[in-house]
């Protein structure tokens, strides 16, 4: 296979952000997806959101497992750490990963094959034990990198390229997630930046499990018509419940509407999540609401996108298990063995 290096130039007036990084600072390899695949917006989304944030990037670690969804780590934040793991193994890893080092932010990265097939044991327990991460799911309705087998989350009665009827229930991982415990939960589409963008840093910012299912249609195999989602179904059947600006914990407040309108929700690290609502009923505070929400637009065709769920004062499995501040990783070996006395006491009190 060649080979396209990215060229190591730029240009002089391009912006830099707080911590003296260009957005091409962000960028990983040229990406070898199909021209049009929806997983290359979300990699510039994922992009602008961490420029937007100020990241450095070897604060980032970022996982996927297989599949062209989970190629994309390739694709962006080329200064990050990085592990492509198993079909469907990547929340494991990652909660490894996290364990280990809880100073890094995680990104997982994953398709709907990945995660609604063969890694679905797996996105569950994440999700339940809340590991902090923010876990995307590049949601095209097809297995694209074994040529467009239906995936898991393919609509009951959607058409293939060639026709051919899905008579299974899908699994909406969205509901899920929701059902698990995750304490961030959204939807949101690859043609949709100015709404993933805000989706993405509220994720990365988040103290817990922290879960978005994007839509992100597949050119070669399910763009359709007859598909649920292509590009065209996605645009003609979405329904946003609100609009998200996400504004940092550094940035001033202003308020520029009318109370009402818009929901203030403070995260754990003083970032703020302004919610202007589109639904009037809609309140993200609540779980089994935004359960109820969604279920009832899916039975009338809708595709609910935005920020479907969200609890700010989320603790994450560190804070479940106890562990001491400093990563795991950073202790040495006087501060990991307690010492004979010690060790003696401990089994005594298990005898
Ligand atoms: C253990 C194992 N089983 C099956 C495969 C074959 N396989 C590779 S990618 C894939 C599905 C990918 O689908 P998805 O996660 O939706 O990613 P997409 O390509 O659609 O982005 C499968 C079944 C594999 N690589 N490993
Ligand atoms: S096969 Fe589908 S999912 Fe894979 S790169 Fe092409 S358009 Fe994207
Ligand atoms: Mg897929």
């Amino acid at each position: 296979m060649t080979y396209i290096a990215k060229p190591r130039m730029r240009h002089p007036t391009l912006a830099t952000n707080k911590v003296g990084y260009t957005r091409r600072d962000y960028e990983g390899k040229i990406s070898t997806l199909c021209a049009g695949c929806g997983h290359d917006s979300i990699s510039a989304s994922i992009i602008e959101a961490c420029w937007e944030l100020d990241i450095e990037p070897h604060r980032v670690a970022k996982l996927s497992g297989i599949g062209c969804s989970s190629k994309t780590p390739d694709y962006f934040l080329g200064a990050s750490h990085g592990f492509n793991t198993v079909h469907g193994r990547m929340p494991s890893v990652l909660t490894g990963a996290n364990l280990a080092n809880r100073d890094l932010l995680y990104l997982g990265v994953s398709g709907d094959g990945d995660s609604a097939s063969i890694g679905l044991g797996q996105f569950a327990h994440a999700m339940r034990r809340g590991v902090r991460m923010a876990y995307i799911v590049e949601n095209n309705g097809v297995y694209g990198l074994t040529k467009g087998q239906f995936s898991a989350t393919a609509d009951q009665g959607s058409k293939s390229k060639k026709g051919v009827v899905n008579t299974d229930s899908p699994v909406d991982l969205v509901a899920m997630a929701l059902q698990l415990g995750a304490t961030y939960v959204g939807r949101g589409f690859s043609g949709n930046k100015a709404q993933l963008v805000p989706l993405i840093k509220g994720a990365i910012s988040h103290g817990g499990a922290a879960f978005i299912d994007v839509i992100s249609p597949c050119v070669a195999f399910n763009n359709h018509p007859g598909s649920t989602k292509s590009y065209d179904y996605v645009r003609e059947h979405n329904e946003a419940v609100s609009r998200i600006d996400f504004i940092s914990a550094r940035e001033e407040i202003t308020v520029d509407m009318a109370p009402g309108e818009v929901m203030e929700v403070r995260q754990h690290d003083g970032t703020l999540l302004r919610l202007r609502s589109l639904h009037p009923d809609y309140n993200p505070a609540d779980r089994y609401a935004a359960m109820a929400h969604m279920q009832r637009h899916q039975e009338m065709g809708e595709i609910v996108t935005g920020l479907l769920y969200v609890d700010p004062l989320a603790t994450d499995l560190h804070t479940a298990l106890n562990t001491v501040d400093r990563p795991l990783n950073a202790l040495g070996p006087a501060e990991l063995c307690p010492g004979a006395p010690a060790l003696e006491r401990l089994n005594a009190s298990l005898r």
